[in-house]
C-alpha cells in the first residue's frame, strides 16, 4: 500500500470526525436540568481520567528467543517480508506450536511496518503499524479475546499520540484527542448507541473538561436536507469490524 493511501484512508474518516467537533449544537436546557447534567458530565470526566489504564499486551511474544520463526516471500524476491514466531507449548500433554508473533513488511522496503501478538489462545491482543514507514510507529490497535478495545494513532507522525479511541464490546463510546497535537488530552467525544453524542472541551489547559457541546450529531442531521435526498454528510459511517489488514484507525 502507498503512503498516500494509506494517509487517505486515515485521514478522511478523522476529518470527518473534527468536522462534527465543530458543530456546535446546545439544546436550551432549563438551568437545573444543566446543572444535573454538568454534574453528571464532570463525575464521568472524572471517571475516565482516574480509570485505571487497560492491560498492556505481552510484548514478549514478539522476542523470537526460544520460538521457532517462518519466513515467507511474499513478492518472491528472495527476501523475507513476513515472520511468523511460533511458541511451543503443551495441548494435552502434546507439545504444539502457537502463532505467538507476526511481522510484516507490507511495502517490501527491507523494513518491517507492521507487528501483530497474539496470546497463547491465538487471539490478537495487539497491532502496531508504521503508516508512513519512517520506521516508528503510528497507530496502535489493542484488542481483548480478539475484540478491539482501544486504538491510538499519532496523526501527525511526531511521535507523539494524538488520538485514542476506547470501544465497548467493539461498539465506540469515546474519543480523546489532543487538538494542540502535543500528547495533552483537551477533547473528550462521548458515543451512545453509535452516535456522537456530547464533546468536552478543555479550553483553559487544566485537563478537565470546562465546556461542553451536547447532542452535536442531532444538530448537525437537523441542518441536513429533508428526507429523500442522500445521507448528511457530517453523519460518520457507522462502526464496523476491522478489516485484517492496516489502517484500521476508524472503526
Ligand atoms: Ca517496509
Ligand atoms: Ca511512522
Ligand atoms: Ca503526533
Amino acid at each position: 500500500m502507498t503512503r498516500g493511501l494509506l494517509g487517505a484512508v486515515i485521514a478522511l474518516p478523522f476529518a470527518l470526525s473534527l468536522g462534527l467537533s465543530l458543530v456546535a449544537g446546545c439544546a436550551a436546557d432549563s438551568k437545573e436540568a444543566k446543572t444535573a447534567k454538568d454534574a453528571k458530565d464532570s463525575a464521568q470526566a472524572a471517571a475516565v481520567e482516574n480509570a485505571p489504564k487497560p492491560v498492556e499486551a505481552d510484548r514478549s511474544r514478539c522476542d523470537p528467543s526460544g520460538k521457532k520463526v517462518v519466513e515467507i516471500d511474499v513478492n518472491k524476491d528472495t527476501r523475507a517480508d513476513v515472520w511468523k514466531f511460533f511458541a511451543s507449548t503443551l495441548d494435552q500433554g502434546t507439545k504444539i506450536d502457537v502463532l505467538a508473533c507476526k511481522e510484516v513488511d507490507l511495502n517490501f522496503d527491507n523494513h518491517k511496518d507492521m507487528w501483530v501478538y497474539y496470546d497463547a489462545q491465538g487471539n490478537i491482543t495487539l497491532e502496531e503499524f508504521d503508516l508512513d514507514f519512517d520506521g516508528k510507529i503510528d497507530l496502535w490497535t489493542y484488542r481483548q479475546l480478539g475484540k478491539v478495545q482501544r486504538q491510538e494513532l499519532d496523526a501527525n507522525f511526531d511521535g507523539k499520540t494524538d488520538i485514542w479511541k476506547f470501544y465497548e464490546n467493539e461498539k465506540l463510546v469515546r474519543i480523546e484527542r489532543s487538538s494542540n497535537k502535543n500528547g495533552k488530552i483537551d477533547v473528550w467525544e462521548y458515543y451512545e448507541g453509535g452516535k456522537l453524542d456530547r464533546i468536552g472541551y478543555d479550553t483553559t489547559g487544566t485537563g478537565r473538561v470546562d465546556k461542553w457541546d451536547r447532542g452535536p450529531e442531532e444538530a448537525a442531521e437537523g441542518a441536513a436536507p429533508a428526507p429523500g435526498g442522500t445521507a448528511p454528510a457530517a453523519a460518520p459511517a457507522a462502526p464496523k469490524s476491522a478489516p485484517p489488514t492496516p489502517p484500521t484507525a476508524e472503526q
